[in-house]
């Protein structure tokens, strides 16, 4: 059975989770309409990784016995300057995303739950990787500049990302 603190801090990312899959679409949402089909794929893609993120979470928190709690979703914003500060924001938002599991995974530590603390782990290097990914294409973007031929050349590169599901093998 899951502690209380755990499972508190489970429901929140589940919910944290679910609002990056919306401020993903609402990124996503912009792309398409700025004319960057690419990028829009990108995001399209990012969203339907983050919801499979939180249902994993929420499968984890009923699979310990614990009754999720479902937190309110908000408004993302959903109009942008550019495709560059879109990616500016991508890169902030997982930099945040990352302090949540990082307190995540302290909590876990803290009250001695080693298994919730091995399933986080895995967010742990999934971040990395999230913040890194960004930080590429936030470089890339901010190199072209105002080079639309350029800057299209990277939406091409975007738009051939594919979901996988990350959690196909052990949730089939
Ligand atoms: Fe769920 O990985 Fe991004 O936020």
């Amino acid at each position: 059975m899951l502690k209380k603190t755990v499972a508190k801090a489970l429901s929140e990312q589940v919910t944290a989770e679910y609002y990056s899959a919306y401020l993903y679409l609402a990124m996503s949402a912009y792309a398409d309409r700025a004319g960057f089909k690419g990028a829009a794929n990108w995001l399209y893609v990012q969203a339907q990784e983050e919801m499979a993120h939180g249902t994993h979470i929420l499968q984890h928190l009923l699979g310990r016995g614990a009754m999720p709690t479902f937190g309110e979703i908000k408004s993302p914003p959903s109009s942008f300057k550019s495709i560059r500060e879109v990616f500016e924001k991508v890169l902030a938002h997982e930099q945040t995303v990352t302090g949540l599991i990082d307190k995540i995974a302290s909590i876990a530590l803290r009250e001695g739950d080693h298994a919730t603390y091995n399933f986080i782990m895995w967010y742990v290097n999934e971040q990395v990787e999230e913040e890194a990914t960004a930080s590429e294409i936030l470089s890339k973007a901010t190199l072209v500049g105002e080079n639309t031929a350029l800057l299209y050349s990277i939406d091409a590169e975007l738009g051939t990302r594919v979901f996988t599901d990350p959690f196909a093998a052990t949730t089939a």
